[in-house]
Protein backbone atom coordinates (compact mmCIF):
# COMPACT_ATOMS: atom_id res chain seq x y z
CA UNK A 1 0.00 0.00 0.00
CA UNK A 2 1.17 3.32 -1.07
CA UNK A 3 1.85 6.13 1.67
CA UNK A 4 -0.19 8.94 1.69
CA UNK A 5 1.36 12.19 2.97
CA UNK A 6 -0.72 15.67 3.39
CA UNK A 7 0.97 18.95 2.00
CA UNK A 8 -0.92 22.43 1.84
CA UNK A 9 -3.43 22.87 -1.23
CA UNK A 10 -2.46 26.17 -1.50
CA UNK A 11 1.46 26.92 -0.62
CA UNK A 12 2.48 30.01 1.04
CA UNK A 13 5.70 29.79 -0.74
CA UNK A 14 3.73 29.42 -4.29
CA UNK A 15 6.04 26.55 -5.06
CA UNK A 16 9.41 27.23 -3.97
CA UNK A 17 9.81 23.88 -2.14
CA UNK A 18 10.33 25.60 1.08
CA UNK A 19 6.92 23.66 3.04
CA UNK A 20 7.58 20.72 4.71
CA UNK A 21 6.37 18.27 2.58
CA UNK A 22 9.50 18.70 0.27
CA UNK A 23 11.83 16.99 2.81
CA UNK A 24 9.42 13.79 2.69
CA UNK A 25 9.16 14.10 -1.12
CA UNK A 26 12.85 14.13 -1.18
CA UNK A 27 13.19 11.10 0.99
CA UNK A 28 10.11 8.74 -1.13
CA UNK A 29 12.56 9.90 -3.93
CA UNK A 30 15.77 8.57 -2.47
CA UNK A 31 14.12 5.74 -1.76
CA UNK A 32 12.26 5.65 -5.13
CA UNK A 33 8.99 4.72 -2.74
CA UNK A 34 5.82 5.95 -4.72
CA UNK A 35 3.70 7.91 -2.48
CA UNK A 36 0.23 9.76 -2.76
CA UNK A 37 -0.86 12.98 -1.45
CA UNK A 38 -3.87 14.23 0.20
CA UNK A 39 -3.76 18.35 -0.44
CA UNK A 40 -5.50 20.28 2.82
CA UNK A 41 -6.66 23.92 3.14
CA UNK A 42 -6.04 26.18 6.02
CA UNK A 43 -9.24 25.22 7.42
CA UNK A 44 -9.03 21.58 6.65
CA UNK A 45 -5.93 21.50 8.89
CA UNK A 46 -7.71 23.01 11.82
CA UNK A 47 -10.72 20.67 12.33
CA UNK A 48 -10.51 17.50 14.23
CA UNK A 49 -9.92 14.83 11.83
CA UNK A 50 -6.82 16.27 10.71
CA UNK A 51 -6.09 16.99 14.21
CA UNK A 52 -6.20 13.63 15.37
CA UNK A 53 -3.13 12.84 13.59
CA UNK A 54 -1.30 16.25 13.74
CA UNK A 55 -2.67 17.86 16.69
CA UNK A 56 -0.89 21.20 15.98
CA UNK A 57 -3.31 21.23 12.86
CA UNK A 58 -0.04 21.23 10.69
CA UNK A 59 1.41 19.65 7.38
CA UNK A 60 2.92 16.98 6.61
CA UNK A 61 1.16 13.94 8.22
CA UNK A 62 2.25 10.41 6.60
CA UNK A 63 -0.18 7.60 6.78
CA UNK A 64 0.43 4.08 5.73
CA UNK A 65 -1.92 1.01 7.16
CA UNK A 66 -2.59 1.34 10.96
CA UNK A 67 0.71 3.93 11.38
CA UNK A 68 0.18 7.99 10.89
CA UNK A 69 2.66 10.11 11.70
CA UNK A 70 3.23 13.82 11.76
CA UNK A 71 6.75 15.57 12.07
CA UNK A 72 8.89 15.84 9.18
CA UNK A 73 11.87 15.21 10.14
CA UNK A 74 10.18 11.55 12.34
CA UNK A 75 8.71 10.87 8.70
CA UNK A 76 11.78 11.27 7.00
CA UNK A 77 13.42 9.26 9.64
CA UNK A 78 10.92 6.67 9.19
CA UNK A 79 11.01 6.25 5.59
CA UNK A 80 15.06 6.11 6.09
CA UNK A 81 14.73 3.47 8.68
CA UNK A 82 12.42 1.20 5.88
CA UNK A 83 14.30 1.71 3.00
CA UNK A 84 17.65 1.48 2.11
CA UNK A 85 19.81 5.11 0.56
CA UNK A 86 19.15 7.63 3.20
CA UNK A 87 21.49 6.23 6.02
CA UNK A 88 24.48 4.19 5.94
CA UNK A 89 24.82 0.35 6.66
CA UNK A 90 27.49 0.53 9.56
CA UNK A 91 25.68 1.26 12.97
CA UNK A 92 27.96 4.00 13.58
CA UNK A 93 27.88 5.94 10.34
CA UNK A 94 24.04 5.28 11.05
CA UNK A 95 24.27 6.64 14.29
CA UNK A 96 25.98 10.15 12.93
CA UNK A 97 23.66 10.67 10.46
CA UNK A 98 20.82 10.63 12.61
CA UNK A 99 22.48 13.27 14.68
CA UNK A 100 23.03 15.15 11.87
CA UNK A 101 18.87 15.28 10.90
CA UNK A 102 19.15 16.27 14.76
CA UNK A 103 21.49 18.98 14.19
CA UNK A 104 20.02 20.14 10.89
CA UNK A 105 16.08 20.82 12.85
CA UNK A 106 17.08 21.97 16.37
CA UNK A 107 20.57 23.45 15.77
CA UNK A 108 20.82 24.72 12.74
CA UNK A 109 16.79 25.63 11.85
CA UNK A 110 15.47 27.95 14.63
CA UNK A 111 17.00 31.02 13.70
CA UNK A 112 16.02 31.07 10.29
CA UNK A 113 12.79 29.75 11.24
CA UNK A 114 12.98 32.91 13.43
CA UNK A 115 13.73 35.23 10.53
CA UNK A 116 11.22 34.07 8.41
CA UNK A 117 8.86 34.79 11.11
CA UNK A 118 10.17 38.47 11.51
CA UNK A 119 10.00 38.75 8.37
CA UNK A 120 6.67 37.73 7.26
CA UNK A 121 4.99 38.85 10.95
CA UNK A 122 6.80 41.27 12.95
CA UNK A 123 7.42 43.88 9.61
CA UNK A 124 5.31 46.39 11.41
CA UNK A 125 6.50 46.13 15.11
CA UNK A 126 8.15 49.04 15.89
CA UNK A 127 11.48 46.41 17.20
CA UNK A 128 11.47 45.16 14.13
CA UNK A 129 14.52 47.14 12.68
CA UNK A 130 16.17 46.08 15.64
CA UNK A 131 15.50 42.67 15.67
CA UNK A 132 15.85 40.95 12.16
CA UNK A 133 19.93 42.12 12.43
CA UNK A 134 20.19 40.38 15.73
CA UNK A 135 18.46 37.25 14.43
CA UNK A 136 20.62 37.31 11.42
CA UNK A 137 23.74 37.74 13.55
CA UNK A 138 22.55 34.23 15.27
CA UNK A 139 22.30 32.41 11.82
CA UNK A 140 25.40 34.13 10.74
CA UNK A 141 27.36 32.32 13.73
CA UNK A 142 25.55 28.60 12.99
CA UNK A 143 26.82 29.24 9.04
CA UNK A 144 30.02 30.24 10.17
CA UNK A 145 30.08 26.86 12.43
CA UNK A 146 28.80 24.50 9.77
CA UNK A 147 30.59 26.12 7.10
CA UNK A 148 34.22 25.04 9.04
CA UNK A 149 32.77 21.67 9.92
CA UNK A 150 31.67 21.00 6.05
CA UNK A 151 34.76 22.35 4.58
CA UNK A 152 35.72 20.55 1.19
CA UNK A 153 33.41 17.41 1.67
CA UNK A 154 30.77 16.91 -0.64
CA UNK A 155 28.65 16.17 2.63
CA UNK A 156 28.13 16.44 5.94
CA UNK A 157 29.27 12.46 6.54
CA UNK A 158 31.10 10.55 3.76
CA UNK A 159 27.86 9.61 1.98
CA UNK A 160 24.98 11.66 1.12
CA UNK A 161 22.24 10.78 4.11
CA UNK A 162 18.90 12.22 5.31
CA UNK A 163 21.39 14.58 7.45
CA UNK A 164 22.70 16.17 4.38
CA UNK A 165 18.61 15.69 3.01
CA UNK A 166 17.34 17.74 5.97
CA UNK A 167 20.06 20.21 6.00
CA UNK A 168 20.32 21.36 2.35
CA UNK A 169 16.13 22.00 3.10
CA UNK A 170 17.22 23.71 6.24
CA UNK A 171 19.43 26.02 4.49
CA UNK A 172 17.32 26.51 1.45
CA UNK A 173 15.13 28.73 3.40
CA UNK A 174 17.93 31.20 3.43
CA UNK A 175 16.80 31.72 -0.44
CA UNK A 176 18.11 34.98 -1.36
CA UNK A 177 18.91 36.58 1.82
CA UNK A 178 22.49 36.38 0.79
CA UNK A 179 23.63 34.86 4.36
CA UNK A 180 24.26 31.37 2.23
CA UNK A 181 26.84 33.64 -0.16
CA UNK A 182 28.89 34.08 2.13
CA UNK A 183 30.13 30.36 2.72
CA UNK A 184 30.89 29.23 -0.59
CA UNK A 185 31.37 26.03 0.45
CA UNK A 186 27.40 25.89 1.91
CA UNK A 187 25.92 27.61 -1.23
CA UNK A 188 27.60 24.67 -3.14
CA UNK A 189 26.40 22.11 -0.36
CA UNK A 190 23.08 23.18 -1.21
CA UNK A 191 22.84 23.34 -4.82
CA UNK A 192 24.81 19.78 -4.79
CA UNK A 193 21.73 18.75 -2.62
CA UNK A 194 19.43 20.43 -5.40
CA UNK A 195 21.31 18.72 -8.13
CA UNK A 196 20.07 15.60 -6.88
CA UNK A 197 17.60 13.66 -9.25
CA UNK A 198 15.37 13.16 -6.65
CA UNK A 199 15.28 16.31 -5.22
CA UNK A 200 14.27 17.51 -8.92
CA UNK A 201 11.08 15.00 -8.95
CA UNK A 202 10.33 16.07 -5.49
CA UNK A 203 10.63 20.01 -6.40
CA UNK A 204 8.89 19.50 -9.53
CA UNK A 205 5.73 17.25 -8.19
CA UNK A 206 5.44 19.96 -5.43
CA UNK A 207 5.81 22.94 -7.91
CA UNK A 208 2.88 21.14 -10.13
CA UNK A 209 0.30 21.50 -7.10
CA UNK A 210 1.27 25.53 -7.58
CA UNK A 211 1.07 25.39 -11.49
CA UNK A 212 -2.33 23.82 -11.05
CA UNK A 213 -3.71 26.55 -9.17
N1 LIG B 1 7.76 20.73 13.15
C1 LIG B 1 6.70 20.50 12.19
C2 LIG B 1 7.21 19.57 11.09
O1 LIG B 1 8.42 19.61 10.82
O2 LIG B 1 6.43 18.81 10.52
C3 LIG B 1 6.28 21.86 11.63
C4 LIG B 1 5.20 21.71 10.60
C5 LIG B 1 4.85 23.07 10.02
O3 LIG B 1 5.40 24.13 10.41
N2 LIG B 1 3.95 23.04 9.05
C6 LIG B 1 3.52 24.26 8.44
C7 LIG B 1 2.03 24.42 8.65
O4 LIG B 1 1.29 23.48 8.52
C8 LIG B 1 3.77 24.21 6.95
S1 LIG B 1 5.46 24.07 6.56
N3 LIG B 1 1.61 25.66 8.91
C9 LIG B 1 0.21 25.95 9.10
C10 LIG B 1 -0.13 26.25 10.49
O5 LIG B 1 0.71 26.08 11.41
O6 LIG B 1 -1.26 26.70 10.69
C11 LIG B 1 6.17 25.61 7.20
C12 LIG B 1 6.34 26.59 6.09
C13 LIG B 1 5.27 27.31 5.65
C14 LIG B 1 5.46 28.22 4.64
C15 LIG B 1 6.71 28.39 4.10
N4 LIG B 1 6.91 29.34 3.07
O7 LIG B 1 5.94 29.95 2.61
O8 LIG B 1 8.04 29.56 2.64
C16 LIG B 1 7.78 27.66 4.56
C17 LIG B 1 7.58 26.75 5.56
Amino acid sequence: MRPTITAFEHSPDRGQGLARDMPVRWAFEEVGQPYDVRLMSFGAMKQAGHRAIQPFGQIPTYEQGNLALFESGAIVLHIAERHGGLLPPDADARARAIMWMFAALSTVEPPIVERSIALLSERDEPWHAQRLPLVEARIRVRLAELSARLGDADWLDAAFSAGDLLMVQVLRRLGSSGLLAEHPNLAAYVARGEARPAFRRAFAAQKAVFAAL
